[in-house]
């Protein structure tokens, strides 16, 4: 069976299985990015077209405003336990965006597990099993790309507001079409989008250029704090508990970028004292290392080139392990 073909039927499984049943319950990961937000806003937009219902549920509890722009953010929902009763009712069903296994989703996992049938859509690489119609590609670039895959064959023709979501997902994911995830598809995929609506300085004015100057002071404060190993070819940007002076996690994301963007620099890493003594570590590498072995390590995961895992104790103890760990793979 050649992939295409695989693809196919994946895809005719997920169409199936959203044919199959009327009121969704949509989630994706905790701390939704722009792929994750744009993909499960995506859905709603389809799932309305098909006339079905939804309920739009994250773990998060702060849904990051840069994307009320797009269609239906305001329908999103922060799970809250009083309402637990309420969620599954009339939900007959479950689609999962962009989280490759139960932890990503948070608590929203014990509210469907074993109660719906659940499928996933994502592009992580993963063994991790929601239901029989899942459909994992890691060759895909976003979540967002594989539902526009899903919605161009169904009976549905992407409008505006679905383009505009598409596109959000698909350029945040690939470093607006830059990174190495990026495929001919997507810009395939981008320029039917475009055709359908979707406007590229809106999109990029909402989501690059769309800073607050205390966040931006707070990144210009890591920039100052980077440290080189290995002559060069690590680079760490480090911000305490302290630099991080409240500032929402969202907006210094660019940092993890900033740490692999020096020329000797292969990888980089981006750490954040979450808590004190409680680290967030974004890994990227730029061309040969395999920085989700790295994350592995520390009991993390995600992609080739970007990854992310987490670490409780000193920082001089989370540095030396790690520079131990990326000198393996350099
Ligand atoms: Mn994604």
């Amino acid at each position: 069976m050649t992939l295409e073909k695989q693809k196919q039927d994946k895809i005719k499984a997920i169409l199936k299985f959203i044919n199959e049943h009327e009121n969704f319950l949509i989630t994706t990961h905790i701390n939704s990015d722009g792929d994750a937000l744009a993909s499960v806003l995506g859905c709603s937009m389809f799932l309305e077209k098909l006339a079905k219902g939804y309920k739009i549920i994250l773990d998060d509890q702060m849904i990051d405003p840069k994307y009320s722009f797009l269609k239906n953010w305001s329908k999103i929902q922060s799970y809250t336990e009083d309402q637990k009763e309420e969620y599954l009712a009339k939900v007959d069903a479950a689609l999962v965006f962009d989280a490759p296994d139960n932890k990503r989703i948070g608590i929203i996992y014990d509210l469907i597990n074993n109660k719906i049938p659940t499928t996933k859509i994502d592009h992580h690489p993963s063994e991790f099993v929601f239901g029989p119609a899942d459909w994992i590609d890691s060759s895909a670039s976003s979540a967002s790309a594989m539902l526009y895959e899903i919605i161009d064959n169904s009976s549905i023709e992407t409008d505006q507001f679905i383009s505009e979501a598409l596109y959000t997902g698909i350029v945040y994911d690939t470093g607006r079409l830059s990174f190495s995830n990026t495929r001919a598809r997507d810009f395939e995929i981008c320029a039917a989008l475009l055709k359908n609506g979707a406007i590229p300085h809106k999109i990029t004015n909402n989501l690059f250029f769309n800073n607050n100057a205390a966040a931006l002071k707070v990144i210009g404060n890591g920039l100052q704090n980077l440290e080189q190993y290995e002559n060069g070819k690590i680079t760490i940007i480090f911000l305490s508990y302290q630099d991080l002076n409240g500032v929402d996690q969202s907006e210094i994301e660019e940092l993890a970028n900033y740490s692999v963007s020096l020329r000797e620099s292969e990888v980089g890493v981006f750490i954040r004292e979450i808590e004190p003594g409680s680290f967030k570590l974004s890994l990227r590498s730029k061309e040969y290392v395999d920085v989700s072995k790295v994350a592995n390590q520390f009991e993390g995961g995600g992609h080739v080139r970007a990854s992310g895992c987490r670490y409780k104790g000193s920082y001089s103890d989370l540095v030396r392990n790690l520079v131990n760990e990326i000198k393996i793979q350099l």
